[in-house]
């Protein structure tokens, strides 16, 4: 079975980041090994969450890794809370890296503006990690702030064109974009390979809503796929049509919660798209 590591946080409740990892990778067929950065009581879209970082544990867990000899088929980093953490996935990436497809996606800011608690410098840290990746996968805002750009509402194919450009001279061998419409009523996933040059993109129905935590929910299951040996475009689409399922899963639910999409129900539809 294929093994990977995911380092990101665990938000008790909120479905993000580990609590959607986990078990999205782990139902793909994957072995999941995480690396928690910090566990809050929610995610930071709460008004209110507690914080207690365990950076403090990143190299130990490492150390005691590379005791084990253990290796992995692919290292997936999500929301890093600080320039030291940034610093210790290097580590990992250069430690557990070698044969491991290393999978970046910066999750710091969505709509136009970072997560509370980022410092306007953070970016600019996290940017780091692009290079030698194997695949990073931002949002339009994301990407924005790595490269320092412009965010815009309104654009055209030379301007994402661009961002994606931007993403591979910062060292990733493949970008990825989500969050991407040219036409109104759909929305989807675009991509770079930096060897071919080959453009991919894949759009779904814009569902009219906003739901927390879809992020990491695509991410989870484009490295599930990957690892599971798709291809880069094959990953992406598969990730993006299981975003929508969540949603429209939620929507169906008469009470849903804001915080978080109904991803637990869309496992089976996940599988069937794998054909695993
Ligand atoms: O979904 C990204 C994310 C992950 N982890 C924490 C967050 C967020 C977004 O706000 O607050 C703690």
């Amino acid at each position: 079975m294929e093994r990977i590591i995911s380092i990101q946080d665990i938000s008790a409740l909120g479905k993000c980041s580990l609590t959607v990892a986990l078990p999205i990778i782990s139902a793909m067929g994957v072995e999941c090994a995480v690396v928690p950065t910090a566990l809050l009581s929610t995610h930071t879209q709460f008004k209110e969450f507690t914080f207690c970082d365990l950076t403090d544990e990143m190299e130990p867990i490492a150390d005691h890794w590379q005791r084990e000899g253990f290796r992995f088929d692919a290292i997936y980093t999500g929301y890093l809370g600080s320039f030291r953490q940034v610093d210790i996935v290097k580590r990992y990436f250069r430690d557990f890296g070698a044969g491991a497809k290393l999978i970046v996606d910066p999750a710091m800011a969505d709509n136009g503006k970072l997560y509370a608690g980022f410092t306007p410098e953070f970016p600019r840290k996290m940017a780091e990690l692009l290079q030698g990746a194997d695949l990073v996968l931002p949002n339009l805002t994301e990407a924005c702030f790595l490269l320092g750009k412009e965010y815009r509402q309104e654009y055209d194919r030379d301007y994402i064109m661009d961002i994606l450009r931007g993403l591979l001279d910062l060292g990733a061998k493949n970008a990825a974009l989500t969050g991407v419409s040219f036409e109104k009523g759909r929305l989807g996933v675009v991509s770079l390979d930096g060897a071919t040059g080959d453009f991919a993109e894949y759009y779904t129905e814009h569902l009219p809503v906003s739901f927390h935590g879809t992020g990491d929910i695509f991410s989870s299951a484009a490295v599930g796929a990957l690892v599971r040996g798709l291809s880069v475009p094959e990953a992406l689409a598969l990730a993006a049509d299981y975003t929508v399922e969540c949603i429209r899963l939620t929507l169906a639910e008469e009470n849903h919660s804001w915080y978080g999409v109904n991803f637990e129900q869309a496992t089976p539809y996940l599988l069937s798209r794998l054909g695993k």
